[in-house]
């Protein structure tokens, strides 16, 4: 499941030149004592951006994940684009969260930079959701367009491809369309990635089920060297 999610990011990994990063072997491929759950991990440096990492967890028939966070330069003050794509074996339940995270939550920096998300949403009335629950502060790295499916996985198989497609090649445009900072400089740029990183390891509720599926340490090691490395 999500294959064709992973083929998509390859493929413009692959377009704007990105060289992969090796990782621990701990982090590329680990599996749980009796091998029900695998999980893998990519990590890529671009150009233009300065880290992309890539999660897949396989669980077979009880759990699904898909997870990718692009970090741009710190020299460029455009939203992380963040990813948590989920499938619950036991409901048959997708969640889906899409969104251009903003490193700040003024009117025109959204407008500028986060607010075409809400032409997909226009599109994909499925996907028309914002609420979240209270796992997250909505108002803290999300922007008002946030995406966020709920639901059946029939209904939104075809959609959610086609809506990563439209929802990543924006966003790697958005580098090409807006070249200079307007709101940001170099240094209040790199404490917001570091802030977003600390906001992110504390409220990530993956640590718990990393903790049941690969022990404490194994998961602390990898929330610190690879999840959120600023945190
Ligand atoms: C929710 N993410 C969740 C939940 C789990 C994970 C278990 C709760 C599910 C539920 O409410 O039923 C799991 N998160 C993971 C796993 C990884 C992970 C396994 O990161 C592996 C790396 N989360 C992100 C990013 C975003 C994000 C980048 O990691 C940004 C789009 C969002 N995940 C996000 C949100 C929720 C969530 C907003 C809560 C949804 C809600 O409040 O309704």
């Amino acid at each position: 499941m999500f294959n064709t999610l992973l083929d998509q990011v390859n493929s413009q990994i692959k377009n704007n030149s990105g060289k992969s990063i090796k990782l621990a072997n701990e982090f590329e491929e680990h599996h749980t004592k009796d091998s029900k759950y695998i999980i893998k991990n990519w990590l890529w440096e671009l150009p233009k951006y300065r880290k992309w990492r890539i999660t897949r967890l396989d669980g077979g028939k009880r759990l699904q994940v898909f997870n990718t966070v692009i970090y741009p330069q710190f020299e460029s003050e455009l939203p992380i684009l963040g990813v948590d794509i989920l499938w619950f074996g036991s409901s048959k339940k997708i969640l889906a969260v899409l969104d251009y995270q903003p490193l700040i939550q003024t009117k025109e920096y959204l407008n500028e930079y986060c607010s075409i998300l809400g032409e997909i949403k226009n599109e994909f009335p499925l996907f028309g959701n914002t609420g979240m629950k209270n796992l997250y502060d909505s108002k803290k790295f999300f922007s008002p367009w946030v995406i966020i499916y709920r639901g059946e996985e029939n209904n939104s198989d075809n959609d959610l491809d086609k809506i990563f497609s439209i929802f990543l090649e924006q966003y790697l445009d958005l580098n090409n369309l807006k070249v200079k900072n307007k709101f940001l400089n170099n240094l209040q740029i790199k404490e917001k990635h570091i802030e977003y990183d600390k906001y992110s390891a504390d409220k990530d509720p993956a640590d718990k089920l990393f903790i049941n599926f690969f022990g404490v340490d194994w998961t602390e090691k990898f929330i610190k060297n690879f999840l959120f490395t600023l945190s």
